[in-house]
């Protein structure tokens, strides 16, 4: 696709990272629970070293709830590694998250000594949102955030619990098309970054072969077509995205994807453990 990729966003990245490692107890990543794989930092799991590690699973109230178990139990399989799903619907989850990560360190006296959690994520996942949560009130602004780049940041959650955030410490996307689609289809690259009508192909695609029942419930279709490009010309139709000539698929492909972001076609998992990320993410 489409997007433009710079490594130099994910070397700076890569330094932040390293730099800040030494200084921390554990690592919280971020990722979107529909797309574990592809919101995942590629770089992380040898940056952290041996560091205790927690994969949070962000929005899970949009993925499919069969496929989130899977991915539970497989990040859990990794050496000093937990995983959670969370949802802004269920708070009480993501307010469990200091108490969980303490097992990790039986002996220290963290009132003394306050546990240091770096919190990574790509933009969009949700790590605000968590923030704030965490910290029972507003802390970072959520939705859109302020241009005006902010430094290293330490955020107390309690008298024994820190967060340290950095919004230098972000990557955009991959050098992968499978993982810039998906990661477009969830909303986490800028419209000004994608066309709809683009992504719109991709996620069709994708929900003709897992989700067809979705399609057909959301859309009335009575036989499901084939080709990506047919399906959207059906819904096109149906809802008035006509133009002279046929459908407008610039606005279908808006229309269809926003939908589906917007959890409308029901919980959706971009993808599943295994073979969906056999990809190469970086160079
Ligand atoms: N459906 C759903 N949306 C969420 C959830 N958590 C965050 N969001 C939305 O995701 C968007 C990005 O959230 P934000 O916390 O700003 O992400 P950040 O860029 O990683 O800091 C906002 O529109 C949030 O309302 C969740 O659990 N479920
Ligand atoms: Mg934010």
């Amino acid at each position: 696709m489409l997007i433009n990729w710079y490594p130099g966003h994910m070397n700076k990245a890569r330094k932040q990272v390293k730099d800040i490692m030494p200084s921390v107890d554990l690592v919280i990543e971020v990722c979107d629970a529909r797309l574990p794989f592809s919101s995942a930092n590629p770089m992380l799991e040898k940056l952290r070293g041996t560091k205790p590690f927690l994969k949070v699973l962000s929005k899970s109230d949009l993925a499919d709830p069969e496929v989130t178990e899977l991915w539970l139990a497989e990040i859990k399989q990794a050496a000093q590694a937990d995983a959670l799903a969370i949802t802004t619907e269920q708070p009480s989850i993501a307010r469990s998250i200091p108490r969980r990560v303490r097992d990790w360190f039986p002996d220290r006296d963290t009132r003394v000594k306050p546990l240091k959690a770096l919190i990574l994520g790509i933009p969009n996942v949700g790590k605000s949102t968590l923030i704030n949560t965490l910290a029972g009130k507003k802390i970072a602004n959520v939705g859109n955030e302020p241009a005006v780049t902010k430094g290293q940041q330490k955020i107390r959650i309690s008298d024994d619990f820190t967060l340290i955030d950095s919004p230098g410490m972000t990557w955009p996307g991959s050098k992968n098309e499978t993982v810039n689609y998906r990661l477009a289809t969830s909303g986490a690259i800028r419209d000004t970054a994608m066309e709809y009508d683009d992504v719109a192909l991709f996620a069709m695609e994708f929900m003709l072969e897992r989700y067809p029942e979705n399609l057909k419930k959301q859309y009335q279709f009575k036989n499901l077509p084939e080709a990506p490009l047919d399906a959207l010309e059906h819904i096109a139709r149906r809802r008035g995205c006509m133009q002279r000539g046929g459908a407008d698929f610039q606005r279908v492909g808006e229309l269809f994807v926003r939908e589906l972001r917007a959890g409308k076609i029901g919980r959706i998992s971009l993808e599943r453990p295994g073979k969906d990320c056999e990809l190469e993410k970086v160079s």
